[in-house]
């Protein structure tokens, strides 16, 4: 029943952008009046944001987040970099010949007002070559780059993959 209620609660705060801002670990980054007159609400809030601890053979590891492009304009994300590993990757999951497969896509598309979700088996930012295992418990930043709007720079909470987020 108690985790019943957390997943319900879980997938609502997924669905309110006001009450993930509330309740998760987040950053909202807005930046200045650029001079053409309506980068004024530009912004984009990231909630949620993770990774799994990994033990000493695994070399690579996954970031998870839900972010909402409050912009008044569609954008991409097209690059992801972070301290932790050797390479940062954008990732999708898909079938191939039966089998699901990661694959590296060359940008996140982001419609204006909407959200973009990464999750276990669907999008996912890839740390390839990790330089030293991650510990639940501790943190490290990554850094989006966007098409139009700068880069935005936030921090990853390192879990335990049993962890409910
Ligand atoms: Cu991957």
């Amino acid at each position: 029943m108690r985790n019943l209620l957390f997943l319900t609660l879980c997938s609502f705060v997924f669905m309110v952008p006001q009450y993930a801002q509330a309740i998760s670990p987040l950053a909202v980054l807005a930046d200045e009046d650029d001079g053409d007159g309506d980068q004024k609400a530009d912004a984009y809030s990231i909630a949620d944001a993770y990774a799994y601890a990994t033990t000493s053979v695994q070399t690579n590891g996954a970031v998870f987040f839900e972010l909402s492009n409050i912009n008044a304009q569609d954008d991409r994300i097209v690059s992801a970099h972070a301290d932790v590993s050797e390479k940062v990757e954008l990732h999708t999951h898909e079938m191939d010949g039966g089998i699901m497969m990661m694959r590296e896509v060359e940008a996140y598309e982001l419609p204006a007002g909407q959200g973009l979700s990464l999750e276990p088996m669907g999008y996912h930012i890839m740390l390839i070559g990790l330089k030293a295992p991650l510990k639940a418990g501790e943190s490290f930043p990554l850094t989006l780059g966007f098409e139009k709007h700068q880069s935005i720079t936030f921090k990853v909470q390192i879990k335990n993959p049993g962890d409910v987020h």
